[in-house]
């Protein structure tokens, strides 16, 4: 008690599960619920049928909280939001843009809304707009990043809103825990540890790459394309790079012939277990993650060390 994000979700510990399209579904986030975090379900491009079939799987596996992750720039967006408050979703998180427009549907079905953010300005406006919560993600983080660190972008936010503040990005033990809370943050949020859970449907050999993960193993793609991507370094990432190099050198880069790139590879990772064509998203902590653990497991562990170093 005493901590305003285990208050305001009715969670035992103020531990997110970081949503990752294609990897966390039902099966993750039900065990990181059960284990007294906050299971969240990540929608990614998903139609919104599918984002409800793992809704009414979680329910039946889980009766504590949970929440879904609404990718903002998926064409099933407005779907997905609308399916989240007619099914009693109590928080949803948010990614790679601003909920604006959903804010007022959201409020109307007494969904709490916890934003995933980059910047100071877009945290005032979204605490502006009633957001109950933000989630600053530094750019240690896997998948669609902003430009900032968490050592950094974290205080700020803390100072420039009245709202709880969890950290994102580069958290992967107690340690980096108590690093944030000495930021101010009140929750954490962590990805790239519960991608190995045993729960996490991930194929085999992504989670391997990331348990083989050196520190200097991920890279950004899509700089160019808007779109900044982090992956471990493989031959589609190389061939990436190639390409926005060549791209940049015209004088219009072809951002349609980048993007293209891109499109399924995530898929083909996740589901395939194909390393090298695939995009293998995952944080800068990779290398901090060395085993294959039980959801609870990996709770129980990480709050033992954030307790003793903030004790
Ligand atoms: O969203 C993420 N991480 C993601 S989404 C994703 S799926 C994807 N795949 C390929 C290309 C793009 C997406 C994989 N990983 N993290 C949260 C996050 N949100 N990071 C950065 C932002 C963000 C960026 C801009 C949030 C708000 C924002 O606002 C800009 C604006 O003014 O709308």
């Amino acid at each position: 008690m005493g901590n305003r994000i285990c208050e305001l979700l009715g969670i035992k510990y103020p531990i997110f599960q970081g949503a990752m399209a294609w990897i966390s579904e039902s099966s993750l986030a039900s065990a990181v619920s059960n284990a007294g975090g906050l299971g969240i379900i990540a929608a990614g491009n998903a139609p919104a049928e599918i984002v409800l079939a793992h809704i009414k799987k979680t329910k039946e596996l889980t009766d504590k909280p949970f929440g879904v992750n609404i990718m903002l720039l998926s064409p099933h967006a407005d779907e997905v939001a609308e399916i989240c408050c007619k099914e009693g979703v109590k928080v949803v998180t948010t990614g790679a843009g601003t909920p604006g427009k959903y804010m007022e549907m959201f409020k109307d079905h007494k969904v709490i809304v916890i934003p995933v953010i980059p910047s100071v300005a877009i945290a005032k406006k979204m605490e502006k707009i009633g957001a109950d919560a933000v989630i600053p993600e530094g750019m240690e983080a896997g998948g669609h990043i902003g430009k900032l660190t968490t050592m950094c972008l974290v205080p700020q936010i803390v100072d420039a809103v009245n709202i709880p503040v969890v950290a994102a990005g580069g958290i992967a033990d107690g340690r980096g825990m108590a690093a944030v809370h000495m930021l101010g943050a009140e929750g954490f949020q962590i990805g790239t540890r519960f991608l190995v859970a045993k729960e996490c449907i991930a194929h085999d050999n992504y989670k391997k790459a990331v348990i083989k993960a050196k520190d200097i193993d991920s890279v950004i793609t899509g700089q160019i394309t808007g779109h900044p991507v982090r992956s471990l370094r493989n031959k589609m990432t190389n061939r990436f790079l190639e390409v926005e190099k060549e791209e940049a050198k015209k004088d219009v880069p072809d951002i349609h012939r980048i993007e293209e790139l891109g499109v399924g590879a995530l898929r083909k990772a996740v589901v395939d277990g194909d390393m090298d064509g695939g995009t293998v998203m995952a944080g800068q902590i990779a290398a901090l993650v060395n085993k294959e653990q039980a959801a609870e497991e990996i709770i129980q562990e990480i709050w033992g060390e954030y307790k003793e170093l903030v004790k």
